[in-house]
């Protein structure tokens, strides 16, 4: 029988437990506390099945490098699936199989699954343990390795069971590497299934099976899985936001704080914004930390808008992180930190493209081979992460932990676009904020799947995170719009835009603290903005250009031009877009289009803010 921790009233998980451990037969069942303690033990028996490789205690105190499978690297996208009731309801932008099919499927995958192994129950909160913006999730995996980023990733432990009471409401979570022993069967460093893969959710249930992988956003449930695309789907039945944001704040030299959500999709350097460290000359002003990656928000009391961070740690990409990328995070991941598929120095120190100009002479690369500097291959995988608790951010913000979030005061929304795309524009109103973010594209990069400099449209930074139908997800941000009270302002950046010979026209990193002041004077009604075919913007004399002085009123104009013909294709690609989602789009998105077609019909052939 099983060995229920004594503060765990909940029968529906007791019951659930019993038949899920019934099912996956594994050798043990282990009741996680959360406790440090069982952290330590956790990364021992890491390192024992090696798995963990402990780091230099002097460099990387209590820290750990696991080296995953080279099969087993990044989420599965196509292997990830959205089993609705009614296949219009997933949309056309996610997998959708027949949700009894599938569970078909995942009872046979999960039978005998975790043979062999120990099934571990990971109680855990997405957000500060009983805040009415959280939700409680259960995960039971096979995954020692998958507990050890729980434990740093989300407030994880016995507590939970408390919140949960005798009837709480939980999302349970399935997860197996499917990878059962026979008796006798000596066990790998990363066991995974490298034939199949499924990253399954049921909205309509709440409830995530995950199957085959022991990687990331994959295994460790609570992240894309529960926190965005079943939560979205909570979201748009109960009328709140669950987003692919950061949330920072903004203190000005007065102590007043301002905050604000920002997507972008990935390779923009979502972390380094979040932790951004304003230029010498803005003495006074501090950028603060609430969370890197997902936003849940909800109007308060007051019908304004507060969001929680639900999680409690950073699975940030480690590769181009570095002193002068993002200081910070160099500073979080110091120590307690879990590095998957860096590379391994001889001092047992860690290391990855981007930490330091000059690599070291030699190292162990991702996969455990020999590297040196001419082996031309990457050191470290480049979706390669360090896993650290929040509370180690030197510019954390003080309020990241208050149950009832933090006021957003403005949404932000950016991609990386070398061309098309100004540096900064204001959304007239909120529909049209809208727009701007359902029509958001980014450019691929090397890291990325399919061909470099490809623009590919990413609404809201949500395209492999929404739990429904895409065109549903714009009605209810529109519809969100209309029941707050002062909806926060909407801008859209791109730090990305080069000159003809692809040089940056932007520096970026701490620069864009420039734009981040002008855009909280906005949200504060202090700042001035003139009106442009796309949106508001500010003029040269509009923005701090304090120890900036080798960037020209020419360089500006560049940035920030508006080029009419080359808008009217970027317009056509949105009617892709609109096409693709027909079926759904709300009316508002067509009306938005013909508006700024006209706008642009009308504009010079080459528009800038104007300076007075
Ligand atoms: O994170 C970035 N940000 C946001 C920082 C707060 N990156 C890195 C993106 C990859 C994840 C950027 N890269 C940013 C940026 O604003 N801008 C750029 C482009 C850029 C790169 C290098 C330079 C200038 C711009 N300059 C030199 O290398 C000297
Ligand atoms: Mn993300």
């Amino acid at each position: 029988m099983l060995n229920y921790p004594s503060n765990l009233k909940h029968e529906t998980i007791r019951t659930w437990v019993a038949e899920m451990a019934a099912l996956c037969q594994p050798d043990a069942v282990y009741w996680c506390d959360g406790s440090q303690a069982e952290y330590d033990a956790m990364c021992a028996t890491l390192v024992k099945a090696g798995t963990f490789v402990r780091l230099n205690e002097e460099k990387r105190p209590n820290s750990f490098l696991a080296l995953s499978d080279p099969s087993d690297v990044a989420r599965v996208e196509d292997r990830t699936f959205i089993c609705s009731v009614n296949k219009q309801d997933a949309g056309p932008t996610n997998n959708w199989i027949e949700p009894a099919e599938m569970k078909a499927t995942l009872n046979r995958l999960f039978d005998g699954s975790m043979v062999g192994r120990t099934m571990y129950v990971i109680p855990f909160s997405m957000g500060p343990l009983g805040s009415y913006i959280a939700h409680i999730g259960v995960e039971l995996t096979d995954s020692p390795y998958v507990v050890a980023n729980m434990r740093i990733m989300t407030r994880m432990g016995a507590a939970v069971w408390d919140v949960l009471g005798t009837d709480g409401e939980f999302v349970p979570c399935m997860h197996s590497v499917g990878a059962p022993l026979a008796p006798g069967q000596k066990d790998v460093s990363w066991p995974c299934n490298k034939d199949q893969k499924y990253i399954v959710h049921f909205p309509e249930e709440r409830a995530i099976w995950s199957y085959g992988s022991g990687y990331g956003g994959n295994a460790l449930l609570g992240k894309k899985c529960l926190a965005l695309r079943i939560a979205s789907t909570m979201a748009r039945d109960e009328g709140w936001l669950a987003e692919h944001m950061l949330i920072l704040g903004v203190e000005a030299p007065s102590g007043e704080r301002t905050y604000v959500g920002a997507a972008f999709p990935s390779a923009c350097g979502k972390t380094n914004f979040a932790m951004l460290i304003p230029p010498a000359a803005f003495e006074g002003w501090k950028i603060t930390t609430v969370g890197d990656d997902i936003a849940w928000i909800k109007p308060g009391p007051d019908g304004q808008l507060y969001a929680i961070n639900p999680e409690a740690g950073y699975f940030g990409v480690a590769p181009g992180t570095s002193e002068k990328t993002n200081p910070n995070a160099m500073a979080s991941i110091k120590a307690n930190t879990i590095y998957t598929n860096v590379a391994l120095t001889p001092d047992n120190d860690v290391w990855w493209e981007g930490m330091t100009k000059v690599p070291p002479p030699s190292l162990i690369d991702w996969q455990g081979k020999p590297w040196t500097p001419d082996s031309g291959r990457k050191a470290a995988h480049p979706n390669a992460r360090f896993t650290a608790p929040a509370y180690q951010n030197p510019v954390i913000d003080p309020e990241w932990e208050n149950p009832n979030g933090v006021p957003i005061k403005a949404f932000i929304f950016g991609g990386r676009r070398s061309n098309v795309v100004p540096l900064i524009m204001q959304s007239y109103n909120w529909n049209y904020g809208v727009y701007l973010a359902a029509t958001m594209g980014s450019e691929t990069t090397a890291a990325a799947a399919g061909q470099v400099g490809q623009v590919r449209r990413d609404p809201f930074a949500m395209l492999p995170f929404c739990g429904y139908h895409m065109a549903d997800y714009f009605d209810h941000w529109l519809q969100f719009g209309r029941t707050i009270t002062n909806p926060p302002l909407i801008f859209g950046v791109n730090w990305f835009r080069t000159d003809k010979s692809g040089r940056f026209l932007w520096p970026g990193f701490g620069d864009n603290m420039r734009i981040l002041k002008w855009i909280v004077e906005r949200a504060n009604g202090e700042a001035v903005a003139v009106e442009g075919p796309l949106g508001l913007m500010p003029r040269y004399e509009d923005l701090d250009w304090r120890g900036m002085d080798d960037f020209s009123r020419d360089q500006y104009t560049e940035l920030m031009s508006v080029d009419r013909e080359l808008w009217k294709q970027e317009m056509l690609s949105h009617d892709e877009l609109f096409i693709k989602l027909y079926d759904r789009l709300p009316k508002e998105m067509i009306f938005m289009r013909e508006l700024i077609l006209s706008a642009l019909w009308r504009s010079p052939a080459q528009w800038t803010p104007k300076s007075a």
